[in-house]
């Protein structure tokens, strides 16, 4: 049966958790872990004494209750504590060809990894290797190289500041800063926007300030379903007296309305109404906003005269620019009726509080760093940062994302290379390695021949699937060092690795006794993190020994690798002395709560820019212009995923259930385009290779946009096939060739579901919707894929 005949549409909910979030979340757990193993892991989540919930990255309250967990905290503990388990026998039962036909959904269900695996060239098979064999493997490919650039090593952002700390040392003391990351492809737009405007790429806020500040502004992020732990937050924030606004071009649950599950009056009651205000904006208008309501700020004169005089720069020429806004645009952009902005906006001026927080809704875009600058703008003009609060709030993804960051996982030199030089006695390389997006260009044209991926799942967490698959099975060697099956081992290079490795809730004993590692939430705390629970099999290795013991194998001991594998205080000890604000991290960390780190405007409105001031900016304001027929499209996630991993075929508080090939769409776009709810299409996406930053992206990485060609006319009434446009590896759709000069991306069968979106847009989930992500259309300055505004066309199936 065709996935979308399952599927029941029940319609969107207007409020969040309560008992049935509870009651998913003890379900999920008791059926991956059991009774006995789901209550010991549950109650250590976010416990001082605990491991850091390997969910999102939102701080810990000081005072934490009994559970100090989220239904979908449960579900990521479940996710990894399972006791089901995919070793060499799996492995030996399904080819390589078998798991190419299947689904991340059904991967992830196998359970934990057990074993090192090997496929070696040409074989339909992983079969097991010794971690002896694994690591020398990688070792002599890696001392085979022509150049150490050749080789990229990614990280998602699970890893711990110690496995971070040692994998870029690794990466940089064999001579490359090919250090690609989640990052790319998630705040690094807020890092790039905040580094250019206040001097640091962090937010400016505590969990304190979010509790009392007077107005908080949501833009672009859903925090019922990714960061549910904050609406426990913005609760109490209501209860002191805040207000709320929601910009989003979806009616979200969790903004709506809130049940609070650690509560009985949560749990039973009719929950507390959040926002008081929702703005459906369009997708991508969040720029245009933000100038609009610049401009009543400075046409009110309300600016905070003081701080703007003694802490910023650009005030002429920012008041000049958005004065000059121009109406018609801004209605364009955003579809918002500009007596609703001025209604925020004369929130923004009459409160003396203000937090701004955003997640993906805003950095996936063509304009990011452009819009984040904007967010900044307004906060300056009105004196917001480095005050109780009030602030900027990016909320990051992934639990140690921002750790990773910290800790150098990036590519560029960090800005304490000379230390980390010294430390180790190696020159950094100065060369700017590769981000993802041009990680996957360097591996598609043959310029790097070995992958490496610290956690994550590269395969299908990265845009234009087709090209990204195809580079992937062009290099020499891929090696995932992975918790879970998922498709980057189906996807592989001509040998492949799959290295298990221990997660967050494992006990990770060595040499020196049971270890602890540590990581940074999104609000700069530094903590603790302590697995407990028996890891899945006696021959994980956690991330420290793997990296170590390459390390050792490829470099020698130069380098204290087995001292650091043995105890991790040793490690700790290094960090302390390289990387600025780590001073007394063995003491700083032995507190329960851990330690916050320097944050200069936070802590003192001192900035770090060349100037020593925050500098206001100034933006062009284009429209993003779509084409009669075509809708603008955003991938997001639904409530029972973690990214690429799916827990469940559910999408609670949107009212779809059993299946995710569904495309969200406005029913009077849907009227218009002559389309019904419950229609089944293909959904083909349309890129001239110029609509986004393609020119720089492409400038920088030196090559032609070859990679985001024209876009074809889908043939009217004739939709193609998989196999007559697109190669299509996963049955799920691709990016073919229709002829010279044009190309399709395309997924097929898809739902049409009628939902109160904003006009002309539409919504799918990632990662379904990644064959339709053009690599070369990323944002300006970030190089971030732009996954939340893809020009589509829907073509009904016969
Ligand atoms: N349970 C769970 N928790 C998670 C994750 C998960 O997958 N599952 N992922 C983690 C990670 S890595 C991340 S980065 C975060 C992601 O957290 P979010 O950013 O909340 O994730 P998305 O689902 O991508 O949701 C984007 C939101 O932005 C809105 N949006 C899209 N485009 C626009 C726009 O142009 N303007 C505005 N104003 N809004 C827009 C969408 O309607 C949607 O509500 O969550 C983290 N936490
Ligand atoms: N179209 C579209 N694409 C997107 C996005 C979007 O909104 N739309 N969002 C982007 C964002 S915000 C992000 S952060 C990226 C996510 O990209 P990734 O971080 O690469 O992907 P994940 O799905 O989080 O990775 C899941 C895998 O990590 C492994 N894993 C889990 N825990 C551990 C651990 O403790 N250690 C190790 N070594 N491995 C572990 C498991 O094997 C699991 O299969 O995707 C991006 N891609
Ligand atoms: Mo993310």
């Amino acid at each position: 049966m065709a996935e979308n005949e399952r599927l029941r549409v029940t319609g969107p909910k207007n409020v969040a958790a309560g008992l049935p979030g509870v009651t998913a979340g003890l379900a999920a757990s008791v059926g991956e872990m059991g009774v006995v193993r789901g209550t010991r892991a549950l109650l250590r989540v976010n416990k001082k004494d605990g491991f850091d919930c390997p969910g999102c990255a939102w701080p810990d309250p000081e005072h934490r209750s009994i559970a100090e967990f989220c239904e979908n905290g449960a579900k990521a503990v479940a996710e990894e504590a399972t006791k089901r388990k995919a070793g060499p026998e799996f492995f030996a039962e399904h080819s390589l060809t078998d798991l190419d036909g299947r689904d991340e959904y059904w991967l992830g269900k196998r359970g934990r990894l057990t074993h090192p695996l090997l496929r070696r060239p040409g074989s339909d098979r992983y079969e097991p290797v010794s971690w002896d064999d694994a690591i020398g493997l990688i070792a002599g490919e890696l001392a085979a190289l022509d150049h150490p650039d050749e080789a990229l090593f990614y990280t998602s952002g699970r890893t711990s500041n110690e496995a971070a700390f040692l994998y870029q040392l690794l990466a940089r003391a064999y001579g490359t800063n090919n250090l690609p990351d989640c990052s790319n492809m998630c705040h690094e737009s807020s890092g790039v926007a905040l580094g250019r405007s206040i001097g640091i790429g962090k937010g400016s806020v505590s969990l304190e300030d979010v509790h009392h500040a007077d107005l908080l502004v949501i833009v672009g992020q859903n925090p019922g379903t990714n960061h549910p732990r904050m609406l426990t937050a913005l609760e109490k924030a209501k209860k002191n007296g805040a207000a709320i606004v929601a910009v989003n071009p979806l009616p979200e649950a969790g903004l709506l309305r809130f049940k609070n599950p650690q509560t009985v009056r949560g749990m039973l009651g009719k929950g507390t109404q959040l926002a008081d205000a929702h703005l459906p904006i369009r997708l991508g208008g969040d720029l245009a906003l933000f100038q609009w309501i610049g401009r009543r700020l400075v046409e009110w004169g309300a600016a905070d005269e003081s701080f703007v005089d003694a802490h910023t720069e650009g005030r002429a020429a920012y008041e000049a620019h958005v004065r000059a806004v121009d109406a018609d645009k801004v209605r364009a952009a955003t579809g918002l009726e500009l007596d609703d902005i001025d209604a925020l906006a004369r929130r923004f001026a009459s409160s003396e509080r203000v937090i701004v927080c955003w997640a993906m809704g805003v950095t996936q875009h063509r304009d990011a760093v452009a819009t984040i600058q904007e967010i900044t703008n307004v906060q300056l003009y009105r004196g917001m940062i480095g005050k109780p609060g009030a602030g900027l709030c990016p909320v990051r993804g992934h639990s140690n994302v921002q750790g990773d960051r910290t800790m150098g996982i990036y590519e560029h030199p960090p800005a304490w290379s000379g230390r980390l030089g010294e430390e180790f006695g190696f020159a950094v390389p100065t060369e700017p390695g590769a981000h993802t997006v041009d990680a996957i260009r360097a591996m598609r044209d043959g310029r790097a021949k070995v992958f490496i991926g610290l956690g994550g799942n590269f395969a299908a967490a990265t845009p234009d699937t087709t090209v990204t698959e195809a580079a992937l099975r062009n290099c020499r060697l891929t090696v995932q060092i992975s918790t879970k099956p998922n498709r980057s081992h189906v996807v592989c290079g001509t040998t492949a690795l799959i290295l298990p490795t221990l997660g967050r809730t494992d006990l990770d004993e060595q040499a020196a006794g049971p270890q602890f590692v540590t990581v940074e939430d999104s609000m700069s705390a530094v903590h603790a993190s302590r697995g407990r629970l028996k890891p899945p099999s006696g021959d994980l290795l956690s991330e420290v020994a793997i990296i170590c013991r390459l390390g050792e194998r490829l470099l020698g001991e130069g380098i204290p690798w087995r001292e650091f594998a043995a105890d991790y205080r040793t490690i700790r000890a290094r960090i302390a002395r390289v990387i600025p604000g780590f001073e007394d991290y063995e003491a700083k960390v032995a507190t329960p709560d851990g330690f916050v780190l320097p944050h200069p405007p936070r802590d003192s409105r001192t900035f770090t820019t060349p100037s020593g001031r925050a500098g206001f900016t100034v933006s062009e304001l284009s429209v993003l212009e779509v084409p009669a027929g075509r809708l603008l499209l955003q991938t997001l996630r639904s409530h029972d995923q973690y990214n690429t991993t799916i827990y469940g075929l559910d999408d609670r508080y949107r009212g779809v259930h059993n299946g995710r090939r569904v495309v969200l769409v406005n029913p009077s776009d849907l009227a218009e385009l002559g389309l019904l709810d419950g229609d089944i299409v293909d959904i083909y996406s349309e890129w001239d290779g110029s609509s986004g930053s393609g020119s720089e992206t492409a400038e920088r990485a030196g090559t032609a946009a070859d990679g985001g060609a024209l876009e074809g006319e889908p043939i009217a009434g004739a939709p193609a096939s998989d196999g007559v446009i697109g190669t299509d590896p996963n049955g799920h759709g691709g990016s073919g060739s229709a002829g010279p000069g044009t190309e399709i991306r395309h997924v097929h069968d898809f739902r049409i579901i009628s939902y109160p979106t904003a006009r002309g847009c539409a919504a799918t989930y990632f990662p379904e919707a990644n064959p339709l992500v053009p690599l070369d259309s990323t944002a300006k300055g970030s190089h971030t894929p732009v996954s939340k505004a893809i020009v589509v066309r829907l073509v009904k199936r016969p």
